[in-house]
């Protein structure tokens, strides 16, 4: 679709990820009129831009795909246990190809700025081309991890090697065979980077603000018969996972931590560590809320660590000891830990000694040392779940600014819509279980809505719906209530609460009380009328 003067469309999706992709089919399948409008030059969102080697979702493929479409489930064979970035990204090409999605998305575009007329209910979008559209409906698909941290480093400027980011790695790849390659941050990234970067690089030195705890993904290639297995139960392990916390399904555990003996303690942690990944966070209901329970997982999954590293002072920095696990995104492993086994891989402990200056040629550290790189990789996270959204200029009734309303942390109604800013919808935004839960699904739901919502408004004649400033302070107060009631404001550096981002408030931005819950409280709240909104 071409440059839109004159034509007033039904809705401009911003983002073309899973959530974005989604969204235009749907609106397709109404009849509406709806673009696409999307910065990178590919779909993907997270996966067009997060190509750096190791890169891989930590939810099971089976589950990290649409499940609107039985046909697409049955054609799409996923390889891996969990996918690969460079299979997830196919995968999507795959669908819009099988969807005819292509041109309805406009590509290598930034959206700038998105202004509602209030005496017309029109949003004019205008982009870094200089081009305007104007829509109905804005849906903002913008990502919860799309506005990469451009981290405060003394010195970095004059680094005169390649300075990769994890965010937006160069697409063709890079040779980085026999270099001296340093990393600087260990989350989610640079914990799936540093096990694929070390048998190619001459020398790697991997910077360590806060450690990290990462459960193994006992990644396997996935056969056949597993895939069978799945596609025969799509509709049942679908529905049941929308029953969850997460979107996911995780066999998660009834029993508080209290409820068990130290023996059924182990045996439950025991087997859920053989089976690896996030649902080993699930074994009890309360592990991110009761002390206790807390203490006892992590120290658990300390002395899992320790057995994984040789030598005791690199256990000492690697293993994290000062704050409860999951209070940080938790992470899923593949030999992060190991690595550090081998000869060519060194680990810098930032806090203890922090980085002084990068020079032309490294990293000086505060105690003198000097790490000479060829190659320095910047792992450094994201201004998670506010930053895309914050960056674009927003204005909706009377002038107001999103920047404005959001100044001491993000205001939504089921993290769907913003008082003051009508027929403007997000996608897996704050406050909704977002990036607690499968990002997939929860872009499905979220979509979803708003084109049951749309098709509402049209069928009853009218034009703008508004989230009313009552509703709002409510759902908030309920996502801070809920938040408050965990362990989830004592991780180091978190970037669910902000804290990783100076100056940024400090607010638990997803919605804690988990999918299904909040499903049903969203359907009571749209059959009851769609209370909370206003419809005019
Ligand atoms: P994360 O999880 O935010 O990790 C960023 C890492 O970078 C983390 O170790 C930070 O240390 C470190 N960091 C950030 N700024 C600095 C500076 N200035 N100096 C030194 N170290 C720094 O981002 P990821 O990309 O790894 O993962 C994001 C999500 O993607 C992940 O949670 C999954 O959901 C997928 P800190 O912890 O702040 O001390």
């Amino acid at each position: 679709m071409d440059e839109q003067s004159g034509v007033i469309l039904d809705a401009i999706i911003v983002g073309a990820g899973f959530g974005g992709i989604y969204a235009l089919h749907r609106m397709r399948q109404m009849g509406l009129k709806a673009q696409v409008i999307e910065a990178g030059s590919g779909i993907g969102g997270t996966w067009f831009w997060n190509r750096y080697p190791g890169a891989r979702c930590d939810i099971e493929s089976m589950q990290y795909s649409y499940s609107f479409s039985e046909e697409i489930q049955n054609e799409w064979t996923w390889s891996e246990l969990y996918a690969t970035q460079p299979e997830i990204l196919a995968y999507i090409n795959f669908v819009a190809d099988k969807l005819g999605l292509r041109d309805g998305l406009k590509l290598n575009t930034r959206v700038l700025a998105a202004t509602f007329d209030e005496d017309r209910a029109v949003w004019t979008v205008t982009c870094d081309d200089g081009s305007t559209r104007r829509a109905r409906f804005c849906v903002m698909a913008t990502g919860c991890l799309s506005i990469p941290l451009a981290p405060n480093i003394p010195g970095i400027e004059n680094f005169e090697g390649p300075l990769l980011r994890t965010s937006d790695w160069p697409a063709e790849g890079i040779d980085l065979s026999g270099q001296t390659v340093g990393i600087i941050g260990t989350g989610s990234s640079g914990i799936q980077l540093t096990p694929a970067l070390a048998p190619q690089a001459g020398r790697l030195v991997v910077y360590q603000r806060t450690p990290n705890y990462a459960i193994p993904a006992h990644n396997r290639p996935i056969d056949e018969k597993y895939v069978r297995t799945w596609r025969a139960q799509y509709p049942k392990r679908r529905a049941a996972a929308r029953m969850t916390r997460n979107n996911t399904l995780n066999n998660a555990g009834y029993r508080t931590g209290a409820e068990v003996t130290e023996d059924q303690f182990r045996t439950e942690m025991e087997s859920r560590w053989a089976i690896g990944g996030i649902a080993f966070m699930y074994g009890f209901s309360d592990i991110t809320s009761n002390p206790e329970t807390n203490h006892r997982v992590s120290e658990f999954v300390r002395e899992k660590l320790a057995e994984k590293i040789d030598d005791p002072a690199v256990a000492e920095t690697l293993i994290p000891k000062d704050y409860p696990i999951g209070a940080k995104r938790i992470c899923v492993d593949s030999n992060y830990y190991e690595t550090f086994n081998r000869d060519n891989v060194e680990l810098r402990d930032i806090q203890r000694t922090p980085i002084e200056a990068v020079t032309a040629s490294g990293i000086r550290l505060a105690d003198g040392q000097e790490d000479r790189l060829d190659v320095l990789v910047l792992a450094t996270g994201f201004d998670a779940m506010t930053g895309a959204l914050k960056r674009i200029d927003i204005t909706g009734r009377a002038g107001r600014k999103l920047v404005d309303e959001w100044e001491a942390g993000p205001l939504t109604y089921f993290g769907l819509g913003v008082a003051h800013f009508p027929n403007m919808f997000i996608v897996a935004g704050p406050g909704s279980p977002s990036v607690f839960s499968n990002m997939v699904t929860s872009a499905e739901q979220h979509v979803d809505w708003i084109c049951d919502t749309i098709r509402h408004l049209d069928a009853v004649g009218r034009s703008s719906i508004e989230v009313t400033e009552d509703a709002q302070d409510a759902w908030v107060r309920h996502v801070n209530e809920v938040a408050d009631a965990t362990l989830m404001f004592e991780g180091k550096n978190s970037w669910y609460i902000g804290a990783n981002v100076p100056g940024k408030p400090r607010v638990f931005m997803p919605y804690l009380g988990g999918v299904a819950d909040y499903l049903a409280a969203l359907e009571d709240a749209t059959r009851d009328g769609y209370r909370g909104f206003q419809i005019a």
